[in-house]
């Protein structure tokens, strides 16, 4: 009898630990905006998978990235420390060296050190190896596995860099010794063609940048020679990250497991797969959020299938803002309609404007997060690595994660206010506090050229009140000096000695 309870109870102690380490499925879409998912209001494109964590979940109407460009985002909610704090974590080239130090803890480190195996599948973009001159025919060392991913499947940088190639656990998949591959940012390699010799075979033209190396077709940044076996489809790109993803929650199934599933969609080139192409009026950029939502719900599948939803925390928001013309010519603006990428906010991917960092982020966790919720709750993405760890039954010591807060209150929707600021950036630095947002006076161009967003520049302070305009229409700073200096401090106290580039 007293054996039988003693049994008992370390059965039920043992559930308990288990619902106290959920699995985490990270899902980080690249430049989805807030209001491309039709939970927050698209009509002319439908996401069913991203509606249900939603619905079975949580939805946040105020979590941000850090920054309105890929590089910063992810490199901040990698570390816990904000990208302007260290020089070189701009938007990176696909040469560019590891910039995360593998000395500190990170994202992937916390939750393995947790007792989790973890894992990086996609878009990775912050840097492999420690030289910008490397033999690419070699293990990149160090790369994601070192920074706290037991496995990892990633393309270097972006779809419109060179390589094109994906690398697992650090090496070239599918690479023949026989044809070695070459990459150069600086000079063309003799005899290949180029976005600019050869713009006439193009599959896709270019409108901006993108006149390099030709592969498959798109003209892309940077030149490289070789390869050829291993030179990803574009248009495969989604169904190869989904693969991979799956295969390493079958492989981690007995968890607890962290997958960082950083998907490729919906950045540039725009190059859905053929059973996505047409889904939409909107064109490439539509059809690829359909692609988008389709990876979502292969993870859903794969959770219910192996009866690990109840107790996995998943995750879906993006690293910046929405751009239509990042540099092709993909009907982006010619096919929008009525559609708003960044829903009621201005600006977008390269803004500090809202639409630059506000993302659109859902969470599910049922066997702690209740279903139907929606939050204004403020929450960064550079709170995941404190947050996830203490979720993991494994806090961080406070001097690690200098910019992160333990944030799961607001994660699980049992606090309604999360985080008391939010410091957005886009080469300079705003800052929100409650309602208040402020952007600091800036000399900056009002628009990009290239891509036709409006950046947030202004040469006199400008101060909104997100509650009443949070479209960052009418700028109340002339009415509001003391707000304007005391939200000014605050954000001086908080850049500190860093120069917020
Ligand atoms: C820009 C590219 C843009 C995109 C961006 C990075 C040009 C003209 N534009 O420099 O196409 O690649 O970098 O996007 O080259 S991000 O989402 O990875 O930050
Ligand atoms: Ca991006």
């Amino acid at each position: 009898m007293l054996l039988r309870s003693l049994a008992f109870l370390i059965a039920a102690s043992n559930l308990a630990v288990a619902a106290n380490k959920p699995n985490i499925v990270l899902i980080y879409a690249d430049d989805v905006g807030y209001g491309d998912i039709s939970c927050n209001g698209a009509t002319a494109v439908q996401t069913p998978h991203i509606d249900r964590i939603a619905k079975e979940g949580i939805r946040f109407t105020s979590a941000y990235a850090t920054s309105s460009t890929c590089t910063p985002s992810r490199f901040s909610m990698i570390t816990g420390k904000y990208a302007w704090r260290q020089k070189g974590t701009g938007v990176l080239p696909g040469d560019a060296a590891l910039i995360i130090d593998t000395e500190k803890p990170t994202l992937g480190s916390a939750l393995r050190d947790a007792g989790y195996r973890t894992g990086a599948v996609g878009k990775w973009h912050l840097g492999l190896g420690s030289d910008k001159e490397k033999d690419w025919n070699k293990p990149l060392i160090p790369g994601v596995n070192e920074t706290g991913f037991d496995r990892t499947f990633v393309m270097a940088a972006t779809g419109d860099r060179v390589p094109c190639v994906y690398l697992a656990d650090g090496q070239i998949v599918n690479l023949d010794p026989g044809d070695p591959i070459e990459v150069s940012y600086k000079s063309p390699f003799p005899g290949l063609p180029t976005g600019t010799t050869n713009r006439s075979d193009l599959t896709m033209d270019w409108s901006h940048g993108h006149n390099m190396a030709v592969v498959n077709g798109v003209g892309r940044i940077g030149f490289m020679k070789g390869g050829a076996k291993a030179l990803w489809k574009d248009e495969n790109m989604s169904l190869d990250f989904a693969r991979e993803a799956l295969k390493f929650i079958h492989t981690s199934k007995d968890g607890p497991f962290f997958l960082y599933f950083a998907l490729h969609s919906i950045h540039v080139p725009r190059v859905p797969n053929p059973r996505f192409v047409g889904k939409t009026t909107m064109g490439p950029r539509g059809d690829a959020i359909v692609e988008t939502d389709w990876q979502v719900g292969e993870i859903l599948r794969t959770l219910d299938e192996l009866k690990l939803t109840d107790n996995t925390l998943v995750i879906f928001t993006s690293d910046n803002g929405p751009v239509l013309d990042d540099g092709y010519k993909d009907d982006a603006v010619e096919k929008l309609g009525g559609h708003k990428p960044a829903g009621p906010f201005r600006g977008g991917k390269y803004s500090l404007f809202e639409g630059g960092t506000r993302m659109a982020t859902v969470a599910r966790w049922p066997a702690r997060i209740k279903a139907g919720q929606v939050s204004d709750a403020l929450l960064s993405q550079v709170d995941f690595p404190r947050t996830f760890a203490h979720l993991a039954g494994k806090d961080a010591p406070a001097e690690v994660f200098p910019d992160s807060v333990e944030n799961s209150s607001a994660l699980t929707g049992e606090s309604a206010t999360g985080r008391d600021h939010i410091i957005e950036h886009s080469g300079r630095l705003a800052i929100r506090v409650g309602n208040w947002k402020l952007i600091p006076q800036g000399k900056g161009a009002a628009k990009s050229a290239d891509t036709n967003v409006e950046l947030g520049n202004h040469p006199n302070a400008q101060l909104y009140d997100l509650a009443k305009d949070p479209g960052e229409k009418v700028n109340v700073a002339a009415q509001n000096p003391e707000l304007v200096q005391k939200l000014a401090a605050q954000l001086a106290a908080i850049q500190g000695g860093d120069d917020g580039q």
